[in-house]
């Protein structure tokens, strides 16, 4: 097998998600947005294709770092491509970014299933056909009604658990929000659901990612007393030897990352080595793709802990399943205001349905599990 032709359609779509000053999401009103679907197609006219942002398929970067690397190739031989694309980031000058890898490994174990004729849940190790999933909040707003309160907090969990999650977790309230950060204000908010849902259902918190390691050793301290599973990027993920020293001060709460620091899966290797967290993060558009997903995954598994997948979609998913020692798949970012099961306008079905038990159950169909609209998507193009 070789691939013939790498190609990218921009198109246009409305989003009801509002990014503040800081970047974060929150419900608004619907407005013009564009994604970009990726393909790798096959001279035997087999095609993967990868979901994702304009900005990543632009025509000079894929002409430069991108079809060189892919055209003529076999595509089968995913991990050999990754390295070939990965290796010109040194001197990209910026332009060839984690996105960009990732997206081209998405449309590669796409075209892989595709070809292969099984979902690449099942060629990543296929460990679970079903995934529980966590709830993930957006971070917290001043919307009346929305997560604006402790309370909205907790009436919401409570939504939540009869919805059938059984575990949560929680966006604390983040700049530019009034009065954030506040650790005293966070921990309030834990409190509430704690509080709102019982002993039983699981409880994370992801907050401000940029406290003190005195704000968030205090922060630590209380979610062990309200039994929380973990707390994620409370710091700047640069600095592993204050995840290092914050993991050491705490005894029964998880610390999770990283997240967002630079390295793929060097950088979670150093991590875990150097005991800077209890649970190690990948994330398919964080660290370039599947590919280092699964080499974290597994070296998580020689240390015995587990490697939680960040972020939603279907290759997220695909891991979250693949791997033995991923927990739960993060399902977001939800909001009271925004109806997380229906789908895209480019969707037919969306990629993570979770049935009343808090379970997404993954597809038997070939390749990542996308239902994509083809239809919509080439009447919208930009
Ligand atoms: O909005 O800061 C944020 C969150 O951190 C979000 O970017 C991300 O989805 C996340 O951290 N999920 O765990
Ligand atoms: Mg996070």
């Amino acid at each position: 097998m070789r691939i013939e032709t790498v190609t990218a359609k921009v198109f246009r779509h409305s989003s009801t998600i509002a990014r503040d000053s800081d970047g974060h999401g929150h419900p608004g009103p619907a407005v013009p947005a564009s994604s970009a679907l990726f393909t790798i197609t096959s001279y035997t006219g087999v095609q993967g294709h990868a979901l994702t942002r304009a900005p990543d398929v632009d025509p000079a970067v894929l002409d430069r770092f991108v079809r060189p690397n892919l055209i003529g190739q076999d595509p089968l031989r995913a991990d050999k491509l990754w390295y070939g694309i990965y290796k010109w980031q040194r001197l990209s000058g910026g332009l060839l970014t984690d996105r960009v890898l990732a997206m081209v490994d998405l449309a590669l174990w796409d075209l892989i299933g595709k070809a292969s004729g099984q979902p690449v849940w099942k060629l990543l190790g296929g460990h679970k056909d079903k995934v529980p999933a966590y709830a993930s909040t957006m971070c917290g707003d001043d919307l009346p009604g929305g997560l604006a309160t402790p309370d909205d907090y907790a009436r919401y969990a409570e939504w939540l658990v009869q919805r059938g999650y059984k575990a949560i977790k929680l966006h604390g309230w983040m700049p530019p929000m009034p009065g954030a950060p506040d650790v005293r204000k966070d921990a309030a908010a834990c409190a509430a659901v704690r509080e709102a849902v019982g002993p039983d259902i699981r409880l994370m918190l992801d907050p401000h990612h940029f406290y003190s390691r005195s704000d968030a050793l205090w922060l630590g301290q209380r979610l062990e007393a309200l039994d929380f599973l973990w707390m994620e990027e409370p710091m700047e993920e640069a600095s592993m030897s204050s995840y290092q020293w914050l993991s050491s001060n705490l005894t029964r709460l998880n610390i999770l990352g990283p997240e967002t620091a630079a390295g793929k899966h060097w950088t979670r290797g150093e991590w875990v080595r150097n005991g800077a967290c209890d649970m190690v993060r990948t994330g398919v558009w964080d660290v370039g793709g599947i590919n280092p997903s699964l080499k974290i995954a597994h070296m998580a598994e020689c240390f015995h802990i587990s490697c939680e997948v960040h972020g939603t979609g279907a290759g997220n998913l695909a891991v979250a399943a693949g791997v033995p020692n991923c927990t739960y798949y993060e399902r977001g970012l939800l909001h009271p205001f925004l109806d997380y099961e229906a789908p895209k306008e480019y969707q037919l079905r969306i990629d993570d349905e979770m049935d009343s038990d808090g379970y997404v159950n993954l597809r038997d169909m070939p390749g990542l599990g996308q239902d994509l609209d083809f239809d919509y998507i080439d009447a919208n193009l930009i």
